[in-house]
């Protein structure tokens, strides 16, 4: 097998980024694609940042054990296997089963600080960056917090005013520059997506020549 293509994913929290990978990844076979998301690179809750109430500041780029993620993808892409815990969402108690990843002609790399970390950005072969409006991306953020984590309506607007926004504006948005395609999803991304799953079974296609 040739060098895999690592194609990222980013953008604001709630923006779409884990609903577009479903719709991309449900049309490759899956030894045709791995997937790595920067949600399992989350440190141990007690290394996490705390903000100045002392709740964890998830949205802290300091949150994430950003050189392991770098280190694993490059694993991937030299072709090799990885294991990774896999990250137990507002579930402390819980622990997350224990993940392999194996290497695949396409290798997507997904979460809110992959533009931002040089590290993990000058590992990509493609940048895509999923945008949305705010008050969409707040209002998919309740629905999904209260419906998915568990979440208070409180508890999801103080994170969302003190730790998404201010992230969003200092780590997330500055990088929309760098990307190579940006996909609007106020509405929905079906052409966009539709755009990328081409190109990249057309990728896929040339890497079985190799
Ligand atoms: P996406 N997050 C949690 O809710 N719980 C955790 O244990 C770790 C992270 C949230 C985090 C961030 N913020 O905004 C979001 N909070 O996951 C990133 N609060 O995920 O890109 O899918 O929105
Ligand atoms: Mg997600």
């Amino acid at each position: 097998m040739g060098k895999p293509f690592i194609i990222g994913i980013t953008g604001g929290s709630a923006s779409g980024k884990t609903h577009f990978l479903d719709k991309l990844l449900g049309a490759l076979a899956p030894e045709e694609v791995c997937l790595i998301s920067q949600d399992n690179y989350y440190k141990p809750r007690d290394l996490q940042p705390l903000d100045e109430r002392g709740i964890h500041n998830f949205d802290s780029p300091n949150s994430i054990d950003f050189e392991q993620y770098a280190a694993d993808i490059r694993h991937i892409q030299a072709g090799k296997s990885i294991t990774r815990q896999e990250y137990t969402f507002n579930n402390p108690n819980k622990q997350g089963r224990m993940l392999t990843f194996n290497p695949a002609p396409v290798v997507v790399v997904e979460g809110i600080f992959v533009l931002y970390y040089p590290e993990l950005a000058d590992l990509l072969d493609l940048k895509v960056y999923i945008d949305a409006k705010d008050h969409i991306k707040l209002r998919r953020r309740i629905v999904r917090d209260k419906m998915e984590r568990g979440s208070d309506l409180d508890d999801v607007l103080y994170r969302y005013e003190q730790h998404v926004m201010p992230t969003y504006e200092k780590y997330i948005a500055p990088f929309k520059h760098d990307a190579d395609l940006i996909v609007p999803n106020n509405q929905g991304f079906e052409r966009a997506l539709e755009v990328i799953q081409v190109f990249l079974k057309e990728k896929i296609k040339s890497q079985q020549h190799l």
